[in-house]
């Protein structure tokens, strides 16, 4: 069975606290009971993990590495601001989709820079916590297909 890591990145953990007009009201962890309902239903092996901290982020992208098939990111802030992330996606050559909750294009001008996007297969945002559902069915799809 694939499987697939959801990493989520800094200030996430306060999902459903603050800020519902932007991010609604969706907790992370109803986010990540909405990802492994969909890895059930698709047949994925899912794992989710956050954390704050931008070299603990690129530690769980370099383990995903022989232990995970693909990962889906919501690298929060760090989106805009960091190469080593983008670097570290690059070196580990697993597929991984942008994942963001709001439309960051239709946001304020420094959100709509992503060092993501250019290591990444694709870019989903927008659409909230449904957003985690749909890159996991795009990873399905595109691991079935390779
Ligand atoms: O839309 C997204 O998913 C973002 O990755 C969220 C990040 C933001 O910096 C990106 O530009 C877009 C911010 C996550 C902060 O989440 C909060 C949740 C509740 C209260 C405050 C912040």
């Amino acid at each position: 069975m694939p499987s697939i890591l959801v990493l989520n990145g800094p200030n996430l953990n306060l999902l459903g606290s603050r800020q519902p007009e932007v991010y609604g009201t969706t907790t992370l962890a109803d986010i990540e009971a909405l990802c492994a309902e969909a890895g059930t239903r698709l047949k994925l092996d899912v794992t989710c993990a956050q954390s704050n901290h931008e070299g603990e982020l690129i530690d769980l992208i370099h383990a995903a590495k022989g232990t995970h098939d693909a990962i889906v990111l919501n690298a929060g802030a760090f989106t805009h601001t960091s190469i080593a992330l983008m670097d570290a996606i690059a070196s580990v050559e697993l597929p991984l989709v942008e994942l963001h909750l709001s439309n960051i294009h239709a946001r304020e001008a420094f959100r709509h820079k992503s060092y993501i996007a250019p290591v990444a297969v694709g870019q989903i945002c927008g659409f909230g916590a449904r957003g985690y559902v749909l890159a996991l069915e795009a990873l399905e799809d595109r691991l079935a297909n390779i």
